[in-house]
């Protein structure tokens, strides 16, 4: 039998429903778990196409992130451990709403468009989340890179950014550490530990962390990490599990939309609490104050803090690179200008997505890089990596203060998964910037002030009327849509706002933030009836939310 016909039986065991279309998402597909078995396996086949393209180990992650736990998804990794390249993303689309009598057709053109030479050997990488769904969708994927003849390597119950992680130190031959998952509670802790060595004065309180697990894989996989961390981090982890249900009132998606803690954790005054999101690949920090009120630490805190510190350390080390900040229009007003103006770094504006993000990111010797939501990490440039080693380890430096700093952003490299946006590398980072800082929660936040702001969500008709430019903060169609939305920001102080198609739900979504809660809110709510009335709104007319 050729490897096509065994595609071709065995692809009768991963039917697809005839005529269902799915689309590869902002971040792959993404829908109920009782559509996907076809997609899995298709996208099995796809991986053992670009791994045969690029020569490379492909991961493929099985995982609904945030989404409720019904749903279910899958991505594709690429080499570096980056997401997979978009015009690639179009060949999955292809092949995932092939009918069955066409699939083979559909696998060849991708073939012969990419020249794939079909002799080389391809090696997959594939992780699941603990959703119950995801045990036999990724045994379809297994099935779908076994029929076209490649090598799977199973990691079993995975966070996303681990799998990124292991398919780049496989592709880097080690540099990057080693693709196990000792490997990577490893290195990471190590750089951890390394760092509070230069804070060797912090009490079990500052030591302490309220972490909520989301009832996702974060939490299992944080428990295996625990003994790695040489008690530099004492965590009392929530949400672990054991009885709750993934995602459900606990997360950081669900900390971040609803600004309130977690159901399940119970922290007292100013004590440090974060939540991973269901695949640990997001994370969000919060307290609460003397008084009762809830203060969240979303991704721009998290950005900013980054940046202030890689900021002082650099100029402590005299070493001349550039930091970036990139963000998307979510991020707040507030932030923006911090970084501008007293940080005085680099800040750039990417469509919303974690690959817009990164690939900006690039760009710059150091780009921190994080989605208002808690989604982001902090690349670095092969120069700067080498100028950084090359400092730390540089013994006849005798200033102490530079050899610290060089030590310090030498240990920063290494306790950050570059691959991609992790909620467990990035708590390590936050604890570790905060311990060597000397910052409280309080303090930290302290260091910029939100502005009040409000996100909505309008039902139209068909969102694709809704274009956009200027990474999504202005309007192209339909006409005067953009132009109302400049007359009503004019109303206010300090006030902006944006709408934009979302590119998970069937919705839009809309954007405020102004001087006061009172304003804010009422800007949302002419912005969402601007459109309701321009945009083809269904149902009820957008009401205030109060
Ligand atoms: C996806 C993206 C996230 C983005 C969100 C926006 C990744 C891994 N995830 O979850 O970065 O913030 O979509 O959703 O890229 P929206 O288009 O519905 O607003
Ligand atoms: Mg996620």
């Amino acid at each position: 039998m050729t490897q096509f016909e065994k595609v071709f039986r065995n692809s009768a065991l991963h039917p697809k429903p005839v005529g269902l279309v799915l689309q590869y998402g902002t971040a792959g597909f993404r829908t109920n778990a009782k559509e996907l078995d076809h997609i899995m396996f298709r996208m099995g086949l796809l991986a053992v196409l670009r791994s045969k393209k690029t020569k490379a180990t492909i991961g493929v992650m099985v995982t609904a992130s945030h989404n409720p736990e019904e749903d279910n998804g899958v991505k594709l990794v690429d080499p570096m451990g980056e997401m997979v390249t978009p015009s690639w993303e179009e060949y999955s689309m292809q092949l995932a709403n092939a009918e069955q009598d066409v699939l083979l057709t559909a696998l060849k053109d991708v073939i012969e468009k990419e020249a794939i030479s079909m002799d080389q050997d391809a090696n997959i990488f594939i992780g699941k989340d603990t959703r119950p769904s995801s045990e036999k969708l990724s045994q379809a994927v297994s099935d779908g890179v076994m029929s076209l003849g490649g090598h799977v390597h199973d990691y079993g119950v995975v966070t996303t950014p681990q799998l990124h992680f292991m398919v780049r130190c496989q592709n880097t031959q080690g540099c990057y550490g080693s693709p196990t998952m000792e490997g990577y509670y490893r290195k990471l802790s190590q750089a951890f530990v390394q760092l509070t060595k230069h804070a060797p004065n912090r009490t079990d309180d500052q030591k302490h962390l309220l972490v909520d697990g989301a009832n996702g894989v974060g939490a299992l996989r944080l428990r295996d990490m625990e003994r790695f961390l040489q008690n530099q981090l004492q965590i009392s982890l929530f949400n672990d599990c054991r009885e709750g249900k993934l995602n459900f009132q606990c997360g950081a998606d669900y900390v971040k939309v609803q600004q309130k803690p977690p159901q399940g954790v119970e922290m007292s005054v100013g004590e440090r609490c974060c939540s991973f999101d269901g695949d640990a690949d997001r994370i969000v920090y919060y307290y609460k104050d003397s008084d009762g009120c809830f203060h969240l630490q979303d991704g721009d805190k998290i950005a900013t803090l980054i940046g202030t510190f890689l900021k002082d350390m650099l100029t402590q080390a005299g070493l001349d690179l550039q930091v970036a900040v990139v963000q998307t229009a979510y991020a707040n007003g507030s932030s923006t200008r911090y970084l501008e103006d007293v940080l005085k770094v680099t800040v750039c504006c990417t469509k919303t997505g974690v690959k817009h993000l990164h690939h900006a990111a690039q760009e710059f010797d150091i780009g921190v890089y994080f989605e208002a939501n808690g989604h982001g990490t902090v690349l670095f440039s092969n120069a700067a990596v080498h100028k950084i080693e090359k400092l730390a380890q540089d013994s006849s430096i005798k200033n102490e203060k530079k050899r610290t700093a060089a030590q310090l952003l030498h240990s920063t490299i290494n306790v950050i998964n570059q691959a991609v946006g992790d909620a467990i590398s990035d708590m390590l980072l936050v604890e570790g910037v905060l311990a060597v800082q000397g910052l409280s929660v309080q303090q930290w936040d302290a260091i910029y002030s939100d502005l009040p702001n409000r996100q909505r969500k309008i039902k139209v008709a068909d969102r694709r009327v809704i274009t956009t430019t200027d990474a999504e903060r202005r309007v192209v169609t339909p006409p005067g849509l953009q132009e109302a939305v400049d007359m009503l920001v004019k109303k206010y102080p300090q006030s902006r706002a944006f709408v934009r198609p979302s590119g998970t739900e069937d919705i839009i979504r809309v954007y405020a933030e102004a001087d006061t809660q009172e304003n804010t809110d009422a800007l949302a709510q002419e912005v969402c009836l601007a459109v309701y009335r321009l945009a083809g709104g269904v149902g009820e007319e957008p009401k205030p939310l109060h």
